[in-house]
């Protein structure tokens, strides 16, 4: 079964929002389209402690963007954001919620960071994601949403080392680009792992 696997499409990484990635709305229409053409869809949700320790407010002296090591890893800091039970942290108002099935949160720990929706960054815990996922009988799975350099890359990597059959569909996605051709970096890097990188409308043509 092919599964959709919708990330991350929160108010904050929205224009306007804390971490806003640019033209990160214009995906909601397309991830609309897409979700019928799916048996199943599920969602994630970045879903940070208000001390979490990727915020740069968390260390005294740190500026946003700055990269420290966090518990033994890189890790860059962010604006404060997606803090659970914030509006900012909700999915996008105008995201169709009736057809996704789950929600997994991931960055819960404050202690470590989460940009895949299956395991933190140092992969020492799973969310449950790729267990339900595999349990629901799915082998092939279409990654898609916000950020492409983040937490779409990442979510894709881990499902393709997974073992799932995994697409990245580039045109339902927007990266950060905090360095000029981050994103192209991150397509790059998928498709060297395997990932077969598609267009929305590959995949809504009957
Ligand atoms: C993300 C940075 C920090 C993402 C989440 O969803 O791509 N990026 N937290
Ligand atoms: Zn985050």
């Amino acid at each position: 079964m092919k599964a959709l696997i919708v990330v991350d499409i929160q108010n904050d990484f929205l224009p306007g929002g804390a971490l806003a990635v640019p033209g990160g709305d214009a995906v909601i229409p397309v991830v609309n389209r897409l979700q019928p053409a799916f048996p199943l869809v599920v969602a994630t949700q970045d879903w940070h402690p208000a001390d979490h320790g990727s915020f740069a407010a968390s260390h005294a002296g740190k500026k946003v963007f700055e990269q420290i090591e966090l518990n033994g890893l890189a890790q860059t800091l962010w604006p404060v954001h997606c803090v659970q039970h914030t509006q900012g942290a909700a999915l996008a108002g105008t995201l169709s919620r009736d057809r996704i099935a789950r929600v997994f949160p991931k960055g819960t720990d404050a202690g470590i960071d989460s940009y895949s929706g299956f395991f933190d960054n140092g992969h020492r815990k799973s969310t449950g994601l790729g267990e339900w996922l595999k349990a629901q009988g799915v082998a092939e799975v279409f990654v898609c949403g916000l950020a492409t350099d983040y937490c779409v890359k990442f979510t894709a990597l881990d499902a393709a080392e997974m073992g799932f059959k995994t697409h990245l569909i580039e045109d339902a996605s927007r990266g950060v680009n905090l360095r000029p051709g981050d994103v192209e970096k991150a397509i790059e890097e998928a498709k060297r792992a395997g990932i077969v990188v598609v267009q929305s409308a590959h995949l809504l043509k009957q």
